[in-house]
């Protein structure tokens, strides 16, 4: 018989990604969305014939219970939250709600419903903040440094602690950041790489961007959801850090970029002081190797090529309104 999944956040990028695998996988797959006065649904568009779209919001404890009881899943992937970091700061309470005690409604909605299903807790690198351990693993201190990251320390805490006290198989994944052509907009590669396509075409001829000296764990979203799955399948519960093991600064992320399609970054970047944070995390870099041992998870797509698949995509989504023959014809 195909197991069931749930997976909220289904919207978004890992959600998209991780609905795919579970099909792939045989699952019978429900994924839940937000109503909206517009649909939002476009990163699941081409699937959603065959994924079951419900409607539920972490803030609603009924919602969740009902969902969790009608459905009887074998495994749930808690994936939604308020994800932005800087939107913490503007919407810290909101932030709090959901991306925190939003986990602790849809467990306790578990414990009372389905005490059987398996629980992925979409927990974040965001948690070590200010670096105390270089590289980062599952044994390093947290020290957040956003009402986001203060957010997930307590989903991540409330995951563990369920485990602990009611001996569900509940786990927690740190994952550093990942990417993908389907990366929100406002998130910096995205950004970048969207930018780097409009100036390319001639839509625009500057990005404004922040900090450009702090480093990240760049990896792939479709090696990242694999994980997920991976800790969900292993014999026993626990938390791994999903990363590549390399850090890269965002200048270089900036530098490749453009470099991609033959633009100098020096002639289009503006440093916008509106960009910097109240309080930065300057350095991540995971250790993913528990991950590695304990269920053979390895990153398959390098920064270079994650770049450059970003480039390519956006390239390609804007050359409808490109003016560049335009120009080339003008001069
Ligand atoms: P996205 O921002 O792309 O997606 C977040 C999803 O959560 C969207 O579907 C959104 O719905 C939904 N959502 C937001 N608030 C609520 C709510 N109150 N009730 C129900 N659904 C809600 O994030 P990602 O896909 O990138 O990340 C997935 C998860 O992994 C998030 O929890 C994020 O914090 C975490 N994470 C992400 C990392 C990354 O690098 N991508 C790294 C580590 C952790 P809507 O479309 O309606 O807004
Ligand atoms: P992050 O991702 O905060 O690491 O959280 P983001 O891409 O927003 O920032 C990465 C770094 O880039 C710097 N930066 C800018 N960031 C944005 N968004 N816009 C800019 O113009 C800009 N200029 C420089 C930032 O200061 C930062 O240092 C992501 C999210 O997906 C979280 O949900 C997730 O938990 C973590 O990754 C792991």
């Amino acid at each position: 018989m195909s197991k069931t999944a749930l997976i909220t956040g289904v919207t978004g990028q890992d959600g998209s990604y991780l609905a795919e695998l579970l099909l792939e996988k045989g699952y019978e797959v429900y994924g839940t969305h937000r109503r909206a006065s517009t649909p939002n649904l476009e990163r699941v568009e081409h699937i959603q014939n065959k994924i079951n779209l419900v409607q539920a919001d972490l803030l609603d404890q009924s919602c969740l219970s009902t969902l969790v009881k009608s459905i009887q899943p074998d495994e749930v992937y808690n994936l939604a939250a308020q994800s932005f970091v800087p939107t913490s700061w503007t919407q810290p309470l909101m932030t709090g709600e959901f991306t925190g005690l939003g986990v602790a409604r849809l467990l306790e909605a578990i414990r009372h419903h389905c005490p059987s299903a398996k629980f992925y807790q979409a927990s974040s690198s965001e948690m070590f903040g200010k670096v105390l351990e270089t590289p980062q693993k599952e044994t390093t201190p947290f020290y957040p440094r956003s009402p986001y990251a203060v957010a997930k320390v307590y989903g991540h805490y409330i995951t563990v602690n369920y485990r602990e006290s009611y001996d569900m198989f509940a786990c927690s994944g740190i994952l550093f950041n990942h990417e993908s052509p389907r990366r929100g907009l406002e998130f910096v590669t995205r950004k970048i790489t969207n930018g780097v396509a409009r100036i390319y075409h001639g839509l625009d001829t500057e990005l404004r961007l922040g900090n450009l000296d702090s480093k990240r764990d760049w990896g792939f979203a479709g090696d990242y959801v694999r994980a997920m799955w991976m800790m969900l399948q292993a014999d026993t519960p626990d938390d791994y850090v999903v990363g590549t093991g390399e850090t890269h600064t965002v200048r270089e992320f900036v530098e490749l970029a453009f470099g991609a399609v033959g633009l100098d970054w020096q002639k289009h970047v503006v440093i916008d002081p509106k960009f910097f944070r109240p309080a930065e995390v300057d350095l991540l870099l995971g250790d993913p190797t528990k991950a590695k041992e304990a269920f053979g998870w390895e990153p398959e797509c390098s920064f270079k090529q994650l770049v450059s698949d970003m480039v390519k995509s956006d390239v390609e989504k804007l050359a409808g309104q490109s003016k560049r023959h335009k120009h080339i014809k003008a001069a």
